[in-house]
């Protein structure tokens, strides 16, 4: 992937799309990917992923990555912008069912992947406890006071997370399951959504692709592979299934970031 600087990248017409470069962030893959799938080109710019990114901030409001940033318009750093987004300038299928009902199944699943307190979310408090473990929080420097803030680390956030993780796990295989019985291949009716990119993409967190699909730093590997229990007893098969459907037909390999 090639990256420009933001100072490259603040007066470039266009889509401008901040990632984390280097890693395979679940956000980010997931917004390349509703871009890929609605044929949006977009320049590529780099955040250093857990760093201060203050020219970042200064350009965006925003450290984290994934923020699109268009034209003159606003930034936008939220899945569901970035979502909305892709269908206003994208081509082709749309990523959000036609009927209401299914919409809102697809949406509210999005939700519960990647929302604030979702399985995103959660499994990030796991690998953040491991972290920091039993260091004082107070210890950290300015930058890593926002993300602790940012991604509301805490010890309760963080003895909660496994369940509440491994319970959106229950959610998406019981409805993989309904919709397998049903004939479907997808999420939600019988097409491609935005809910089957998000599930592909954040799958990494519990099952990152093998190697030769995905130049994955170690350490990210390793915080991406080790879990809790209540966590790893959640993985039905038929979420790897679904995930590796969605790569080979919809987003392609090997990931490039
Ligand atoms: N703003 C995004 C979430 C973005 C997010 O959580 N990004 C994380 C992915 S782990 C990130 O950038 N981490 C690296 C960092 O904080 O530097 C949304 O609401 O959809």
């Amino acid at each position: 992937m090639q990256y420009f600087s933001v100072a490259e990248a603040r007066d470039m017409p266009g889509l401008r799309l901040v990632l984390s470069a280097g890693v395979p962030g679940p956000w980010g893959e997931a917004a390349k990917a509703m871009l890929h799938a609605r044929h949006v080109p977009f320049a590529a710019v780099a955040q250093e992923p857990m760093g201060a990114n203050e020219a970042l901030c200064e350009w965006t409001g925003c450290r984290n990555a994934p923020t699109a940033v268009y034209d003159d318009e606003p930034p936008l750093t939220t899945w569901f912008d970035i979502l909305m987004l892709a269908e206003r300038l994208g081509s082709g299928a749309s990523l959000l069912p036609t009927a209401s009902a299914d919409r809102a199944l697809c949406l509210g699943l999005i939700m519960e992947i990647c929302g604030q307190d979702g399985f995103g979310w959660n499994r990030r408090l796991n690998m953040l406890a491991g972290v920091w473990g039993e260091r004082a929080t107070s210890e950290a420097a300015p930058h890593e006071q926002e993300y602790i803030r940012q991604y509301g680390l805490s010890p309760q956030a963080v003895a909660r997370a496994p369940e509440r993780a491994a319970d959106v796990l229950k959610a998406l295989t019981a409805q993989l399951h309904a919709q397998k019985a049903a004939g479907s291949d997808y999420f939600v009716g019988d097409r491609l959504s935005a809910v089957d990119l998000y599930w592909a993409c954040f799958s990494q967190l519990v099952g990152p692709l093998s190697k030769d699909v995905n130049p994955i730093p170690d350490y990210v590997w390793t915080f991406y592979s080790a879990m809790p229990d209540v966590v790893a007893a959640a993985l039905d098969p038929i979420l790897f299934a679904h995930r590796d459907r969605i790569y080979a037909r919809h987003i392609g390999l090997p990931l490039d970031y």
